[in-house]
């Protein structure tokens, strides 16, 4: 039988918000965590003072989490829909634990955001709806959530709501096409059935939303890209890069480019698990041979193209960045690695050119004199060295980059512009 399509899925949202609990209970209500375990955990849970945890335990596995009750490690899980089956990404709401959520996020096809009724869009609600918009993330859920706890009101729902949509009107979301639920994690309304304490609500429930989700498209009508992950040389073949497809569609028999090198030849063989294939599409790992194509014509970080439209390599790249952390202060001059698909390459902040609001996306300040963790922005690179990325807009699957340096990463972000070579 065809595996069904595939989706991952973040659950984001301010601390205490239900996150945990949402996935739990949704896992436990499609079958995919026995009742006995939930039994189990409720017992444990007791025990400990926590007894309302029971469902969040499902994904908060770790000694620490279920002590302070809250997340603190991103967590993956599977679960099936009548469509789809997910990997569901739990990220953790507090603060301090941001940067798990970005790792998460940036993992994402589609987020379900979890509001508390009574609380209402929080801080971390903010910084996460921006983040997820960087990210790249474009198909959203809202679960308005803990709903027994604003006593199932329509009035509270509906303002809640109208806060949520001002929030992703800001970074670019349409409200008016994003499904918007009213939901109780803890009782279990709306989750995989309709709840008869919301009979105002006439909407999908949860589990009805995340079949309406569109399927991420298969990016095989882009142009070919294929970053080399390594490359061998092989008895009798010659050379054979490796690598996954990201993006297009590879035939045997049509001319192929490596960037930076610029080596360009015919498309000999493809292999995938051993076996010969006339073309590689999107996802497939394969090696394959070019023909006049040495040992010394590629390397990794390097990226194969269509002749006809080869790999950018940039000069210069403009990017938008969130710093994560850092020790101090990031000014014109710092020269990080930008981690950008196969390719490690050094690059040396050549400006700053706006400072932006992380939680709106708001321009703060022009030309700023430095930034710092918990700051957005967008900045001008020059690469160390020749290296392909593509601007986001036009190959997503080339333009997200992360940029580490003393063994950390210090900022994600995405390049909106090349100059090219
Ligand atoms: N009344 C009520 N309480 C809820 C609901 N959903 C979650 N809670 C409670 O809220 C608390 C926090 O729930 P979690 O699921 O751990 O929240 P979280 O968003 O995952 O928190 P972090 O991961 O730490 O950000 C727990 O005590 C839950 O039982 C709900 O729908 N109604
Ligand atoms: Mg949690």
């Amino acid at each position: 039988m065809a595996e069904k399509p595939h989706m991952n899925l973040a659950v984001i949202g301010h601390i205490d918000h239900g996150k945990s609990t949402l996935v739990g209970r949704l896992m436990f209500e499609t079958g995919a965590v026995p009742a006995h375990l939930i039994e189990k955990y409720k017992a444990e849970a007791k025990e400990k003072g926590k007894e309302s945890f029971a469902f969040a335990w499902v994904m908060d596995t770790l000694k620490e989490e279920r002590e302070r009750g809250i997340t603190i490690d991103i967590a993956h899980k599977r679960f099936d829909t009548a469509k789809y089956y997910f990997t569901v990404v739990d990220c953790p709401g507090h603060r301090d634990f941001v940067k798990n959520m970005i790792t998460g996020a940036s993992q994402a096809d589609a987020a379900i955001l979890v509001v508390a009724a009574p609380d209402g869009v929080m801080d971390q609600t903010k910084e996460h709806v921006f983040l997820s918009r960087t990210l790249g993330i474009n198909q959203l859920i809202i679960a308005i959530n803990k709903m027994d706890a604003a006593d199932y009101s329509e009035e509270r729902y509906n303002t809640v709501k109208a806060e949520v949509s001002a929030l992703l009107g800001l970074v670019g979301f349409k409200a008016s096409e994003i499904p918007f639920i009213p939901t109780s994690a803890f009782v279990g309304d709306n989750i995989s059935k309709s709840s008869e304490n919301t009979p105002w609500y006439k909407g999908p429930c949860i589990l009805e939303a995340l079949d309406l989700l569109k399927e991420p498209e298969k990016p095989d009508k882009l142009p070919l890209r294929i970053p080399v992950q390594d490359a061998y040389t092989i008895s009798g073949i010659g050379t054979v890069p490796v690598g996954r497809v990201e993006t297009g569609v590879m035939k045997k028999g049509e001319t192929v480019t490596f960037m930076p090198s610029g080596a360009t030849g015919e498309v000999k063989s493809i292999e995938m698990h051993h076996e010969e294939q006339a073309q590689a599409v999107p996802g497939d790992n394969i090696g394959w041979n070019v023909r006049g194509i040495g040992k010394n014509d590629v390397r990794r970080g390097d990226v194969c193209g269509p002749a006809s439209k080869p790999p950018s390599v940039a000069d210069e790249f403009t990017g938008q960045i969130v710093v994560l952390q850092h020790p101090s202060a990031i000014t014109v001059g710092y020269t990080p690695v930008f981690h950008c698909h196969t390719a490690q390459t050094a690059g040396t902040f050549m400006s700053l050119d706006k400072k932006l609001d992380p939680k709106s996306g708001e321009v703060k300040e022009e030309n700023p004199t430095y930034i710092k963790a918990g700051d957005a922005a967008i900045i001008t690179v020059k690469p160390t060295r020749p290296m392909v990325i593509e601007p986001v807009k036009e190959i997503p699957q080339l333009g997200r980059f992360a940029v580490r340096d003393m063994g950390m990463t210090i900022a994600a972000g995405m390049c909106m512009s090349v100059k090219q070579k």
